[in-house]
């Protein structure tokens, strides 16, 4: 079932207020307000939507009930069943560090199709479009994986470029890259950005491989499967989060979710840019105006488009 395409510009809307409200933030150092100024608007504009909305990814899980809690329901309850995924702040770091590639990001999907994922780390690897179906495989190995990928693109191993998110836990990871020649793009933060910059004509990466969070990782993969690129994720869970796994009804801790384990059907992506980076520019300010730039993909209408939009300020003095 398609989600009626009337919904794009509702949805580009709220990642645009998001991104409006985080960005008051930018170089204040302070990654807890940005995030809530984030949060606030995201929420009220979404409630404003004529949809029986459910978060299925949100800011925390029930019993802690923040804003933006899974399962919190939104918009007027008149209208379609749909499931949404937000980061109302991907990059709380950049923003408040005023860093390039922060952005206000949301996936929505037909009830049921979106995988509802903990916040937990998930191991990830991700490759772009116009290749083998389950070509690579995280059981695989970095070699295998690099060579089976080489071989897909007609390239050397040493022609591959693997976008890695900088942290030791992937040391091994890069020992093994180095040793194949690939060339290394670290980030260090934000890997939704890192997974997507395997995809479009001239993809920076050829493969993402990393663990990140679980949330960002079926975000990403909203945007992948617009474009046909592919993920494989992991959840990586110790005994506390298997409980907390458990109760969104995840069964096998040790599943490989490939991109149609993580969404099901037709998809809505937007993600409007709090400070400049690669998805979208950033949030530009004037004296009577916020510019708010945004990347927005939907799946079945085959939209892929890049928005720019003006908002002028409310006037105090009137
Ligand atoms: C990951 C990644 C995110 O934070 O969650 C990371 O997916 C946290 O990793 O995109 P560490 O715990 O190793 O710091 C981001 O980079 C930003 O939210």
């Amino acid at each position: 079932m398609k989600i009626d395409s009337k919904f794009l510009d509702l949805f580009i809307k709220v990642t645009e207020k998001a991104a409006i409200g985080a960005s008051k933030f930018i170089g204040k150092l302070d990654k807890i307000a940005a995030d809530k100024g984030a949060v606030d608007p995201m929420r009220s504009e979404l409630n404003k939507i004529d949809m029986e909305g459910t978060v299925v990814i949100g800011e925390g899980e029930m019993d802690e009930a923040p804003m933006l809690y899974i399962g919190e329901k939104l918009g007027t309850l008149k209208g379609p069943k749909l499931d949404i995924a937000v980061d109302p702040l991907e990059g709380t770091k950049f923003t408040a560090n005023n860093q390039p590639n922060a952005f206000s990001v949301l996936a929505v999907s037909n009830k049921g199709d979106l995988l509802s994922a903990p916040d937990t780390y998930m191991e990830k690897i991700a490759i772009g479009s116009n290749l083998p179906k389950n070509l690579i495989d995280i059981d695989f190995g970095v070699r295998k994986n690099i060579e089976l990928l080489a071989k897909a693109k007609n390239k050397r191993t040493s022609e591959i470029t693997a976008c890695v998110l900088k942290r030791p836990r992937h040391d091994h990871i890069v020992k093994e890259l180095i040793k194949m020649e690939v060339k290394i793009n670290f980030i260090s933060d934000g890997d939704i950005a890192g997974v997507l910059s395997v995809i479009g004509e001239n993809a920076k990466n050829d493969i993402y491989y990393s663990t990140g969070g679980g949330p960002e990782g079926v975000l990403a993969a909203s945007a992948l499967s617009c474009y046909g690129g592919q993920i494989q994720g992991r959840l990586v869970l110790d005994d506390k989060e298997k409980i907390r796994a458990e109760r969104l009804g995840i069964k096998d801790f040790t599943k490989k979710y490939n991109i149609d384990d993580m969404i099901k059907g037709d998809v809505i992506f937007c993600a409007s840019g709090v400070t400049t980076g690669d998805l979208a520019k950033g949030v530009k300010e004037t004296s009577t105006n916020y510019e708010v730039s945004t990347f927005a993909l939907h799946k079945s209408q085959k939209i892929n488009k890049t928005i720019t939009n003006i908002y002028t300020k409310w006037n105090r003095s009137r």
